[in-house]
């Protein structure tokens, strides 16, 4: 059978155009592809809701694939043991409250297990700014990661969404924009971002979903980016807080778009 190489790249490029096209106008937009965005991402798409998920880098897993000081093993405490089994990730008991996983199966398992929810992920794109009406996040700007890495002069693209999550970690690379462009505004006792505190797991942990909530109008917070914008402690290589955090993130959008998972 031949094969034509202009037929490879159209079929590449109207497929890539469909995907773009169709997630102009989302649900839920979520930027970063650490596990607590992948979290929310297969709730919310599992729940039949229309979502895109933005990461600037090749590769989606974020913190995840090196587990503690590359040693790629994951802990997760018993809490949040279902979100794997949801995902079907093989986890071991270490000692009673611990458990281990592979921080590789795991992040492969979210990954596929948040896709085939329906969730469509865009890599190699970064979020540079949102759009905001004035008193609310309604969309995302959007431009290749490369074109900023590069620091090439290029205008982006827009997206619009009905509710956007950050779940870019340490970086709360959303919330600081819209901090920039409203200051003393966020959700948080002072009004700004208030920045994560030194390694505390057992806080950080229950922390990490306490602060996952809508930050701005239309700003959802999840993950490490929920700590470090209300003054949460770090955690290190446990990812309970992080699965339950983007399960909360859906769950609460999930209410405001009208409908429970
Ligand atoms: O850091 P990350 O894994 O976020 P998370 O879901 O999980 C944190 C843990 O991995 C770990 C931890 C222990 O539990 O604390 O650190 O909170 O993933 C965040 C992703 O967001 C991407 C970034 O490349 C990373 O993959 N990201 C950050 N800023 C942007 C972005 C941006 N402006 N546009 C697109 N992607």
């Amino acid at each position: 059978m031949a094969l034509d190489e202009i037929v490879i790249t159209r079929a590449i490029i109207d497929r890539y155009h469909e995907k773009l096209t169709d997630k102009l106008e989302t649900d839920v937009a979520i930027v970063g592809g650490g596990p607590s965005g992948l979290v929310a991402g297969y709730y919310l798409a599992g729940a039949g809701k229309k979502v895109s998920l933005y990461e600037r880098k090749l590769t989606i897993g974020g913190g995840m694939w090196g587990g503690g000081m590359l040693f790629n093993e994951i802990v997760v405490q018993s809490e949040a043991v279902p979100v794997l089994e949801e995902f079907g990730i093989r986890h071991r008991l270490y000692q009673e409250n611990y458990y281990t996983a592979d921080g590789i199966e795991a992040v492969a398992s979210l990954t596929s297990g948040a896709l085939k929810a329906g969730l469509t992920i865009f890599n190699c794109v970064t979020v540079e700014d949102v759009v905001m009406r004035p008193e609310r996040v309604e969309g995302l700007v959007i431009n290749w990661a490369p074109v900023e890495m590069a620091g090439l002069h290029v205008d982006p693209l827009t997206v619009r969404a009905r509710y956007v999550i950050d779940a870019t970690g340490h970086d709360t690379d959303i919330v600081r924009m819209v901090e920039n462009k409203t200051p003393g505004r966020l959700n948080t006792s002072t009004g700004g971002i208030m920045g994560q505190k030194a390694m505390w797991a057992e806080k950080a942990e229950t922390d990490t979903t306490q602060n996952t909530k809508e930050i701005f109008p239309g700003l959802y917070v999840a993950g490490m980016a929920a700590n470090a914008t209300a003054g949460g402690p770090r955690m290190g290589p446990i990812f309970g807080g992080m699965l339950l955090s983007g399960q909360k993130a859906a769950n609460n959008i999930l209410k405001r778009l009208g409908q429970t998972s």
